[in-house]
């Protein structure tokens, strides 16, 4: 009943160059999958600089901004859409804080990272930004918003 006033939402989440190097791609894609999220966009990308520069503008001041884009340009990400009832929230408890030091066990960044500057992975912080980014790393006919079927898939 709770969850029934909560909005469907969508986030914007992306495995970053060292999450892909690392050979680490299924393993995340598996823990939004097994939460019970819906995957509505998905595919690897090298990202220019001009959109890496985009995505993080509101960081554009910081000392560490050059890095970031370095880092994030570096090798190839995986782009996802998520689709569900509260998943920007609940997508960055998956994911853990930014400092995987500081990310709680059972968390991505928790279980899997080490460093703030190799976090290996990025979720939207607000729906609205979710929409955003969506629009930012997506062409219109690369979302594919299905709806699940009830099929006896396996007889
Ligand atoms: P998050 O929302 O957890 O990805 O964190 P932020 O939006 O605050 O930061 C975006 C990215 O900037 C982080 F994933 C890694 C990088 N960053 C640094 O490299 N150094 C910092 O001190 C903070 C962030």
């Amino acid at each position: 009943l709770v969850a029934s006033l909560e909005q469907v939402e969508q986030s914007y989440i992306m495995i970053k160059p060292d999450g892909v190097q690392r050979g680490l791609v299924g393993d995340i894609i598996s823990r939004f999958e097994k939460k019970g999220f819906k995957l509505i966009g998905l595919k690897i990308f090298q990202c220019p600089k001009e959109l890496a520069e985009e995505h993080y503008k509101d960081l554009q001041s910081k000392p560490f901004f050059p890095k970031l884009i370095e880092y994030i340009t570096s090798g190839p990400v995986v782009c996802m859409a998520w689709e569900g009832v509260g998943v920007v929230a609940s997508a960055r408890k998956l994911i853990g804080a930014t400092n995987p030091l500081q990310a709680e066990p059972g968390t991505i960044r928790g279980d899997l990272a080490v460093q703030t500057g190799r976090n290996v992975v990025h979720g939207s912080d607000s729906p609205e930004n979710g929409k955003r980014e969506i629009a930012l790393w997506f062409e219109e006919g690369e979302l594919v918003p299905w709806t699940p079927v009830q099929e006896p898939w396996l007889r």
